[in-house]
């Protein structure tokens, strides 16, 4: 009966697949979203007037902090975006970030974080402008990181 070990094998494999990435099956069941909400961006934040940064249009000297969770498999806010020389502060959410969402890539940061609610933190200075995917272990998410 070495046909059913291998069945059993596959559906188990299938069921702890489906478990890590539940967050995101309403997502790929339904297709691709309307991505409507991405229009409202929060604005460029509360700029720090004390900060007495170079050049004005840069975000040096400031640091702007995002808490990042997971909403239907999908990173929330979905868009995250800063001015160039911002320090950037990014506190993951746990217990919304489970399975493959609690890795959080950031693409051409070189950011692959494991968020757990022990170290929970991602930080850096975005220094490069340009539009960043951001994205789970899976490459899903569809989060973006815009620096300009
Ligand atoms: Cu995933």
């Amino acid at each position: 009966m070495e046909n059913r070990a291998v069945w059993a094998i596959a559906v188990l494999v299938g069921v702890v697949f489906l478990m890590m990435h539940a967050g995101h099956i309403s997502t790929l069941v339904s297709g691709t979203k309307d991505p409507a909400p991405e229009e409202q961006t929060p604005g460029p934040g509360p700029l720090s007037s004390s900060g007495s940064a170079g050049s004005p249009g840069t975000g040096v000297g400031t640091v702007q902090t995002f808490t990042l969770k997971s909403v239907d498999g999908q990173y929330d806010p979905a868009v995250i975006s800063v001015k160039q020389g911002t320090t950037v502060r990014i506190e993951g959410d746990p217990k919304t970030l489970s399975g493959c969402m609690a890795v959080v890539n950031i693409q051409g940061y070189g950011v692959s974080k494991l968020i757990t609610s022990a170290d929970n933190v991602i930080e850096f200075t975005a220094d490069k402008t340009g539009s960043f995917p951001m994205n789970c272990d899976m490459g899903i998410g569809n989060g973006r990181l815009v620096v300009g």
